[in-house]
């Protein structure tokens, strides 16, 4: 497999596309939206909302290069009887999961305020793993779908960066998988913690992963034909 290098912290990131995959978390409307849940917890979503456009420049370069796209979503079933007591209870909050919210019953699946972004939208054939938990892995399919298509690499985007993407990209890591994060593609309500979460991720030799900026990411995703360009011998984009 032929491997290309983005520019990366700490140092630059090696992937092969075949074996690559633009892994998507939780860009849903109650976390992202003004009016959802997110906000009605005193949360400033403009933090999070910063993240649409390069995550859609990004979305939009990975489906031209034939990348796998994935694309995650917390939440649970309507009866709730997939969600922890703790994870209920967890807060004591007077509009809590399960409840119903500016947006419909607040993370429950099949609610208007549980769906992803318009700006974001899976396309047919892209997977969506609805996740129990913070983490993608915990109780999904995902290792089971990233195992079959042969993927070994995650361009990680999505919210929260010190919540779900930290987890996620924690349990990637134990599974073998390497993770770029691109700093401007994640999201949280708190700059501190999108710092420092950051820091984390890349620290001690990349301990969790790599990170960079999404045009390091942009400059090679443009560049790589998609399988079906490169039969036609067809350029790129
Ligand atoms: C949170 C998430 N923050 N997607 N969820 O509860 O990070």
């Amino acid at each position: 497999m032929a491997t290309i290098q983005i520019e990366a912290e700490p140092y630059p990131f090696e992937l092969a596309p075949e074996s690559t995959a633009l892994l998507i978390i939780d860009m849903q409307r109650d976390f992202v939206e003004p009016g959802g849940f997110g906000e009605m917890l005193g949360n400033d979503v403009s933090l999070l909302r910063s993240t649409i456009e390069p995550c859609r420049r990004v979305l939009e370069a990975a489906r031209k290069a034939g990348l796998a796209v994935i694309h995650t979503r917390e939440g649970h079933r309507p009866d709730l009887t997939d969600a922890p007591p703790a994870k209920l209870k967890r807060g004591g909050l007077e509009v809590g999961i399960g409840d119903e919210g500016p947006m419909g019953r607040v993370l429950v699946r099949g609610e208007y305020g549980h769906d992803i972004i318009s700006e974001l939208y899976p396309e047919a054939g892209e997977p969506v793993v609805d996740k129990p938990g913070k983490g993608a892995f915990h109780e999904t399919d995902l290792h089971l779908i990233l195992r079959n298509r042969g993927i070994s690499t995650l361009i990680v985007c999505g919210v929260t960066t010190e919540v779900c993407v930290h987890t996620t990209v924690r349990e990637a890591n134990d599974r073998g998988y390497e993770c770029l994060v691109l700093s401007d593609c994640v999201g949280s309500y708190f700059p501190e913690f999108q710092r420092v979460a950051l820091e984390m991720i890349k620290a001690q030799g990349g301990i969790f992963g790599w990170v960079t900026h999404s045009g390091h990411a942009l400059e090679v995703l443009d560049r790589i034909r998609s399988p079906e360009d490169a039969a036609r011998g067809a350029g790129p984009g």
